[in-house]
């Protein structure tokens, strides 16, 4: 066993304890009551389910296990992994271990490629990374564990060596994706001797001398990586696994909601719009120029990618940090420039719009500007790097309920003719 597991091992039969007595205790205390309106509307602000993981608050956003997003940038994301399942952060022997065992993991059966090399030659590449995903759950060992009759309090043993797996996997299959889907020529293998996320930037095959590229690709990987339990990718993967479905069934599931417009797929919409400005206005274009584009996008029905938040009310964090990144390494990138300006336009015009409750930008904000400037500059891809990270995210929080036994989700729903008769 190496330390993740051992720590796991560990911490898990009392936390499991804890949180039946706590369960136990306070069980018919209301946390949240449900408005009709919350009913129609996505069940925002509903509390109903349980995130250990991390907490987004609306005045300061991600907090991971207590530790604020911006104070985590400069660490591996192999180390959030290992605070998103523990609740600590690696010492220097555990990150070793952890990275060793992902780098022991990480050969991808034949098979996927077979598979993903005879799709049509125009699918999403999050099409693609889902299939290769859902076509490796044959290895599930919880499903060969399950399948033996495993013991409830064990499940979560077979439900971490999935996960990785699967986290061991992810870079190699995102990165052969890309090369595959973009004619980028033959795939990388990776590098024992190097992390997580480097192996990621090196088998994408951007060319990196300075070495930059290679920090994006880890802050990226460190940014994205959960944003607590509600939203619709976390959520799929929670009620997925909540059926026992194993990891590679749930994050597939999860990921393919990330795969939507609305929430992982705006970092390819926005950069479009970014672009797009650009290409309208002859370069970075004036203040004024964003601000007749920005009005000219709403009042053709659209939103403005990038910009509004079900849950945070002040600029995201994560764009913060990525505002930072792209001050410090590419002050000169107009396409930079474009965004850190559409910054200062588009929060003013939404305030004046008056629907959006949140006028600030979040994380798919800026994250694709700096892609771009480094040569990855096929957008439809974006999503597959959101979705490596935010892997991390859906695993730890599958293997936290493993651990803790949780239900099977089934919330009750009711139809508009019982509103109707019982609510008006
Ligand atoms: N531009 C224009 N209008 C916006 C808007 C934006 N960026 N954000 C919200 N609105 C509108 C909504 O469409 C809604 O209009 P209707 O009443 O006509 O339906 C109204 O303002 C109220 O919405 P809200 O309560 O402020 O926002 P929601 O919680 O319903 O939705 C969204 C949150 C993120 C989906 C929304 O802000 C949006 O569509 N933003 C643009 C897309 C985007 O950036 N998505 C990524 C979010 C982060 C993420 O999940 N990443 O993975």
């Amino acid at each position: 066993m190496v330390a993740l597991q051992n720590k796991l091992a560990k911490m898990i039969p009392p936390l499991r304890d804890d949180l039946k007595a706590l369960a136990k205790e306070v069980a018919d205390k209301k946390i949240s009551e449900v408005t009709v309106a919350q009913a129609y509307g996505g069940m925002r602000g509903v509390k109903a389910m349980i995130c250990d993981t991390s907490v987004v608050y609306p005045e300061k956003g991600l907090v991971i296990r207590g530790i604020p997003i911006m104070e985590l940038r400069d660490r591996y994301p192999e180390e959030i992994f290992y605070l998103l399942c523990t609740g600590e952060l690696p010492d220097k022997a555990g990150l070793k271990a952890l990275q060793k065992e992902l780098a022991n993991r990480s050969r991808i059966p034949k098979y996927v490629w077979d598979v993903l090399e005879a799709m049509p030659k125009n699918s999403h590449p999050m099409a693609m990374l889902n299939t290769g995903i859902l076509v490796m759950q044959r290895e599930s060992e919880f499903k060969k564990a399950y399948d033996k009759g495993m013991k409830k309090t064990d499940y979560w043993k077979p439900t971490l060596e999935d996960a990785l797996n699967l986290l061991a996997k992810l870079p190699g299959l995102a990165a052969g994706v890309y090369r595959l889907r973009f004619k980028k020529g033959k795939r990388i293998p990776y590098k024992k001797d190097l992390d997580w996320g480097a192996n990621y930037a090196r088998m994408l095959g951007i060319e990196d001398k300075t070495g930059v590229f290679t920090k994006l690709i880890r802050l990226y990987l460190v940014l994205h990586c959960d944003h607590e339990g509600g939203n619709v990718s976390a959520n799929t993967c929670h009620t997925v696994g909540s059926a026992l479905s194993d990891a590679y069934y749930s994050v597939s599931a999860g990921l393919n909601g990330l795969a939507g417009p609305l929430h992982g797929l705006a970092n390819q919409e926005c950069l479009a719009w970014v672009l797009d400005t650009m290409k309208k206005f002859n370069g970075v274009p004036t203040n004024t120029q964003i601000e007749k584009y920005t009005w000219d996008t709403l009042n053709s029905g659209k939103v403005i990618p990038g910009y509004g938040h079900a849950v945070l009310r002040v600029t995201d964090p994560r764009y913060s940090s990525f505002l930072a990144f792209g001050k410090e390494y590419l002050p000169d990138s107009e396409v930079f420039q474009t965004v850190a300006r559409v910054y200062d336009v588009v929060p003013e015009v939404l305030k004046k719009h008056g629907k959006a409750k949140n006028p600030w930008p979040n994380v798919d904000a800026g994250s694709g500007a700096l892609l771009y400037h480094f040569g990855l500059t096929e957008f439809p891809y974006y999503t597959v790097l959101f979705s490596v990270s935010r892997a991390m995210g859906m695993l730890s929080q599958l293997i936290l309920n493993r651990a803790a036994g949780t239900a099977i989700t089934r919330p009750k729903s009711v139809s508009t003719q019982w509103v109707k008769e019982n609510i008006k």
